[in-house]
């Protein structure tokens, strides 16, 4: 073995990322990428006599799950995480958590391998033209070509990665100062072989300064008696604060952190469409929405119509905010939590909503009963992956207003809202964390991302439990207006019945397996800390298997 320009080359990368706070690395297999994996492996094996950083590495088959599981990383730990794959139809398959992770502002870094520019558009194996594939969902794409020798190996791949990470950060000043920038950034990598291991040194690398764009200065908040603090995905525990001080009602999706204090409407979704929360509607004079809401039609509306509305950590981009919002704010401004809690007399405008807005008790079973008794398991410093569709709603439906000092994490992929990668981003988050990991998903999410489960057998294997509501499909179809279509005609081309057996799919892929038909065994099977990878089957529909509906 020697030094090849290529090993020369990714080492500099590596040991640039991993200075710069990229430590976390999910690799596909492939030859084109085999000058990153072997570098990868060999700082993931720590031997002490090189001088490799110190990097976590995660290998997966499937790019797409790759991808999911990559973002499951960064989600759970705010830092930025490296995807690594191969040429060719691989780079495709990461485009969805790309997607995601633009719109939710998540700084993935993207490693492609590729051929040499010259093979392009020549029939050559695997080599199609990967420049610029995942367009504006990434905020910087390069195309290297790396030198194929001396110094200026190292000295490209430094500033590379310096450059790169100042566009994933949101350093480099965007065209709006108020726009809020993280997200991910895409590295093409031309190899030229030899692909094979090296004999390289790892150079020395240190973490680059960045400077952020200043904030905006932001006015006082309006000093009128009936607001409303809506609080969507990322808003932070400050929108409860906010809502608390001045005597507003606050409406928390899961996600916002900010589901608590004394000014939660834990109901809000359901009452919103009555006939009380209407005139109440009626004289909301101001509506502050902190962090973006993803939930329910009615929040859309409220939005929609509010006379006064203001928006602050709205979303990862500046263009997704609200046509009719009247202030962005990039964060939200101390000034704006500054107070103390307002006591809401019973006829006050706070003390309205919450009249009607009281958390509801949950009887029975069915999707909100499962959701009760999955957070009703989750404690302080535990986190809970929430899987699209139905699981999300249900637990938006019976989430208590947490007190202050309790911290579960409620994590999802809101960005887009998919269902897909589910699985996958569920096992990232527990792959980065120490707490409990739990995933509340839907059938055809849990099995959309199926391929999440598909883990190679040196790889190591997370604490997870994931619950899979089994509706007998996607059931959230029924309660829009494709509802009203004959039962043959939904089933056939919005839920899709499926009959699949979960516990030999479980089976297959090495994961546990336990169906429940009740909450007295499903509050049991959740009572037990997680061991592995465990899937929960919560059956609501029985008899499916047998069903066909051209029978
Ligand atoms: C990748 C992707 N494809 C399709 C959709 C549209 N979609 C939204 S919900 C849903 C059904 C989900 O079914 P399930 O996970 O069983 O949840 P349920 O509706 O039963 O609660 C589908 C297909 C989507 N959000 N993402
Ligand atoms: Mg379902």
């Amino acid at each position: 073995m020697k030094v090849t320009p290529n090993g020369t080359f990714v080492r500099a990368l590596i040991a640039h990322l991993a200075a710069n706070g990229v430590t976390r690395f999910v690799l596909c297999p492939g030859s084109r990428s085999g000058p990153l994996a072997h570098a990868l492996a060999e700082a993931a094996s720590a031997d002490p006599s090189t001088a490799a950083p110190t990097v976590e590495l995660y290998v997966r088959i499937d790019e797409r799950s790759a991808g999911f599981l990559a973002l499951g990383l960064a989600i759970a730990t705010n830092d930025l995480v490296a995807v690594v794959t191969t040429s060719g139809t691989a780079v495709g398959n990461l485009l969805p958590a790309v997607m995601e992770a633009h719109h939710g502002g998540h700084r993935l870094v993207v490693l492609t391998a590729d051929r040499p520019f010259d093979l392009r558009g020549t029939g050559s194996n695997q080599t199609t033209d990967q420049r610029n594939i995942f367009g504006d969902f990434v905020q910087f794409s390069r195309d290297v070509l790396p030198p194929t020798e001396g110094r200026a190996l190292a000295t490209e791949a430094g500033a590379l990665v310096a450059e790169a990470l100042a566009h994933a950060t949101g350093a480099v000043p965007a065209a709006n100062p108020a726009c809020d920038t993280m997200g991910p950034v895409h590295l093409n990598l031309q190899f030229k072989p030899p692909l094979g291991p090296d004999r390289g040194e790892w150079p020395p690398a240190s973490p680059v300064e960045y400077a952020l764009p200043a904030e905006a200065p932001v006015p006082a908040l309006p000093s009128v008696t009936r607001g409303i603090v809506v609080a969507g995905h990322g808003a932070g525990l400050a929108a409860a604060t906010i809502a608390a001080v001045r005597g507003w009602p606050l409406f928390a999706e899961p996600t916002s952190d900010a589901r608590r204090g004394p000014s939660c409407v834990p109901s809000y979704a359901d009452a919103l469409g009555g006939d009380r929360a209407h005139t109440l509607l009626g004289e909301t004079e101001f509506v502050l929405v902190i962090g973006r809401p993803t939930l329910s039609r009615e929040v859309a509306g409220l939005i929609a119509d509010a006379p006064r509305l203001w928006v602050a950590r709205y979303g990862a981009r500046w263009r997704e905010t609200p046509v009719n919002a009247e202030v962005v704010s990039r964060d939200v401004p101390f000034e704006w939590v500054r107070g103390s809690p307002v006591e809401a007399g019973a006829d006050s405008w706070l003390g309205r909503w919450l009249e009607i807005g009281r958390e509801p008790a949950v009887e029975g079973w069915g999707p909100r009963a499962v959701a009760a008794e999955v957070v009703a398991s989750v404690g302080t410093g535990d986190l809970l992956v929430l899987g699209s569709s139905g699981p999300i709603r249900a637990v938006d439906a019976i989430l208590p207003a947490l007190r202050v000092a309790e911290r579960p994490r409620i994590l999802a992929n809101r960005g887009l809202s998919g269902i897909d990668g589910t699985v996958s981003t569920a096992m990232g988050v527990a792959l980065a964390t120490v707490g409990q990991v739990t995933a509340l998903l839907g059938d055809l999410t849990f099995l959309h991302d199926i391929g999440g489960l598909l883990v190679g057998a040196r790889e190591k294997r997370p604490d997870l439990r994931i619950v899979v509501v089994n509706d007998g499909g996607g059931t959230i179809f029924a309660g829009l207006e494709h509802g009203t279509a004959s039962a043959k005609g939904l089933e056939r081309v919005f839920t899709v019945p499926h009959g699949v057996d979960l516990a030999s799919l479980c089976a297959a892929y090495g994961a546990t397996h336990e169906a429940v038909g009740d909450r007295e065994t499903l509050a049991a099977a959740l009572a037990r800390p997680p061991q592995g990878i465990e899937v929960v089957e919560a059956v609501l529909v029985r008899g499916i298997r047998q069903r066909r509906w051209n029978v």
